[in-house]
């Protein structure tokens, strides 16, 4: 409402419109007046969407897209391309008009008629895998900057690999001013800074207007000085001055920091009434304003029309990279690590690196350890780092309780991108956001550590690996009340069931040792999608230890030990309760009473199963379930009738064995329920 009446005659940012707009129309402005009018007809025509920030930007975008960002339409793969995150997704129809305009194959103008309707790759958000030139999902404001930082650093991390004749791009970002007031670009930022990652550049549409109204309303930060406290190289511009904002770009190119580009603009420029205000974010113009914008803008085309002379320079900016990339392609043609280079950015495992893992589980077999178990993950880790040279580990400062470092990884740091493993400090969600971007660059397989608990700290950057497919691997250790002392704070009780309720993210929570060189290797194989291991600050005895070849965690569930004819009850646990369910088995079977105990490291492995696979693995007696988690999302497996033994609420802070005890998680416990339920 506020924005209705700011767009009056009384609105400030008309005044400096008409200035602009009396701008000599040059070459470049008619080509981002191309975008602007591809935002108000798509916009109106699917009767939502955001026109404001495409109108706003299009004149620093033009700037980026026609003179820097390397690219090439013909090959949007090309891995040495740069990678053009626009992290303030909302303002979407901006990277779809430039996925037109440069003549990109699956974005034609059909596509932006059919902006934001089923099956149209220029959904309402950018979305992964609508289109190649679309690096990442955006949308969630913040995602799309912790990601680019990421991309950056794996450009990085690969150049020092591979060299800067295969490896030489850059990352540039639009972020709003919604992007920089969420707390994950403090923690992205700060982190780009710390690691100098000089090939990262975000230009800031710095117009001063969300969804509320004015940014003043809510913050009065001094962006500048606060990205060069991170360390960043800064530069205030008027972005609708395209001689302005390549001067910054050029400068950014040159600089040894990564650079904020605060660009002034006008959000809906062109808007004769709305623009400068909230009113353009996110609703159409409306049939009159939108007519009367592209008058201002000396538009007089059909909706979706445009004109062939700038079409045409439009494709040019789009074949513009094609001598790059050629002469790339002869580098990469005689260059020694070509087969290597093209098996990491296809995301192959390299050949035999399951023999690393297998003769681990052999050797687990018969030492039958009894191990914390992210101490075996550490050991798993021991195999596969030397065995898999693309996975980056790291942990947000838990180091040395997550045990993610194995021996000779070398540390990355700032300007030094040698090492294999990163040391995060404590930005979880920048963490988690930077993997995704690792990932998504291509070339790596990001592995990172916290305490389970501190999920909740990343879930959103979690929840968009799973969207976008990315093979992205969660170590989350500390994974239930059996961390004891450091108390309720700190221990896991819902984390389990929200995780699990991600579509397509993977919860693993191995029982032992060998379970958890399984889980592993099942994470690590999966290329479609992200995995969290989750895992036990305790000890815990050996379960498997005649039955190492066969990756039994592969099917999600399993009979860990049968009843041996006669199954009177099944127990269904996960980590580190499968042992308390195997205590309980023998001792009911010191009663007489016949139960089988199924681990279940993997719910949603499980849940692919046929039915008479899980029929024959859950039984068709009375189930128990035991986890030191919540219960919810238990009844799934255990049905409307069945037993759970776990928390109901929070924990509390004691050594683990007297919060087992304190909770009632115990073989004790779960024999007297099987009792109780067989009216013994
Ligand atoms: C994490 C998150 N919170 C809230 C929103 C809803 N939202 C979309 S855009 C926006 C803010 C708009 O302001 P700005 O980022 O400056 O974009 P502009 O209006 O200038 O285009 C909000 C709150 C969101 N997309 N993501
Ligand atoms: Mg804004």
């Amino acid at each position: 409402m506020a924005a209705t009446a700011e767009a009056t005659a009384d609105n400030p940012a008309l005044a400096l419109q008409a200035e602009i707009l009396a701008r000599p129309a040059t070459a470049e402005r008619r080509m981002a007046d191309a975008i602007r009018a591809l935002a108000i007809d798509a916009v109106e025509t699917a009767k939502s969407g955001h026109p404001g920030l495409p109108m706003g930007m299009a004149d620093a975008a033009t700037a980026l897209w026609t003179r820097f960002l390397k690219f090439d339409a013909a090959d949007p793969h090309w891995p040495d391309r740069d990678r053009f995150v626009l992290s303030a997704g909302h303002g979407s129809m901006l990277l779809y008009a430039l996925l037109y305009l440069t003549g990109q194959a699956g974005m034609g103008i059909d596509d932006l008629k059919r902006f934001r309707q089923l099956h149209s790759p220029a959904a309402g958000h950018p979305e992964h895998g609508e289109h190649p030139g679309i690096e990442t999902t955006t949308g969630p404001l913040g995602q799309g900057f912790g990601t680019a930082v990421g991309m950056a650093l794996a450009e990085r991390l690969l150049a020092a690999r591979f060299g800067r004749s295969l490896v030489d791009h850059r990352t540039w970002v639009i972020a709003s001013d919604g992007d920089l007031m969420e707390g994950i670009s403090h923690e992205a930022a700060s982190l780009a800074g710390h690691l100098k990652l000089d090939k990262l550049t975000v230009l800031w549409d710095n117009n001063s207007i969300s969804i509320d109204g004015s940014t003043a309303l809510a913050n009065s930060d001094d962006q500048l000085k606060r990205f060069a406290a991170y360390g960043w190289a800064t530069r205030q511009v008027d972005g609708h001055d395209p001689a302005q904002v390549s001067a910054a770009l050029s400068m950014a190119v040159r600089s040894k920091k990564p650079t904020l580009i605060a660009c002034r603009t006008i959000i809906g420029l062109g808007a004769p009434t709305k623009a400068g205000t909230a009113a353009t974010h996110g609703s159409p113009l409306g049939p009159a304003e939108a007519q009367a914008a592209k008058a201002a803008l000396g538009w007089n085309y059909f909706p979706f029309e445009v004109p062939d002379g700038i079409l045409e320079q439009w494709h040019r900016v789009g074949a513009r990279g094609a001598v790059a990339r050629r002469a790339w392609l002869k580098r990469i043609a005689r260059h020694p690590q070509k087969a290597e280079f093209e098996r990491v950015m296809a995301g192959r495992l390299p050949e035999g690196f399951h023999e690393a893992i297998g003769a681990l589980k052999a050797e687990f077999a018969q030492s039958k350890p009894k191990l914390a178990s992210r101490q075996s993950s550490q050991k798993a880790l021991e195999a596969l780092v030397p065995a898999i040279p693309e996975l980056v580990g790291g942990s947000a400062d838990l180091t040395g309780s997550n045990l993610t470092l194995v021996k000779g990884m070398g540390t990355i740091g700032p300007g030094n991108f040698s090492g294999r493993y990163i040391h995060y400090g404590i930005r979880e969600h920048g963490m988690a956001a930077a993997m995704n971007g690792m990932a998504l660059h291509g070339g790596i397989i990001p592995y990172g550590g916290t305490f389970l608990i501190f999920s909740d700290y990343m879930r959103p950057s979690m929840r968009l690996a799973a969207l976008m497919r990315q093979r992205v691997i969660h170590v989350h250790t500390h994974d239930s009340i059996g961390l004891g002392e450091d108390g309720p704070t700190h221990q896991p009780i819902e984390q389990l069931a929200g995780l699990r309720a991600v579509p397509g993210l993977y919860v693993f929570r191995p029982a032992d040792a060998i379970e958890t060189a399984e889980c592993w290797e099942l994470a690590v194989r999966r290329a479609d999608g992200p995995s969290v291991i989750a895992l036990s600050r305790q000890g815990l005895p050996a379960l498997r230890t005649n039955d190492a070849t066969e990756n039994r965690s592969a099917r999600g569930g399993y009979l860990v030990a049968d009843a041996n004819g006669g199954r009177q009850a099944t127990l269904i646990a996960t980590g580190s309760e499968v042992s308390i369910a195997m205590a309980a088995r023998e001792m009911l079977a010191a009663d007489g009473i016949k139960v089988a105990v199924v681990s279940l490291p993997c719910w949603q492995l499980f849940a692919l199963q046929d039915d008479a696979y899980r029929a024959q693995v859950l039984g068709s007696v009375p189930r128990v379930g035991i986890e030191a988690a919540a219960g919810f999302g238990w009844e799934r497996w255990l049905g409307l009738d069945g037993i759970f033994i776990g928390m109901t609420g929070f924990g509390a802070s004691a050594p683990y064995e007297d919060l087992y005890k304190h909770f009632g998680i115990t073989a004790e416990a779960i024999a007297g329920a099987v009792k109780k339920r067989l009216g013994q």
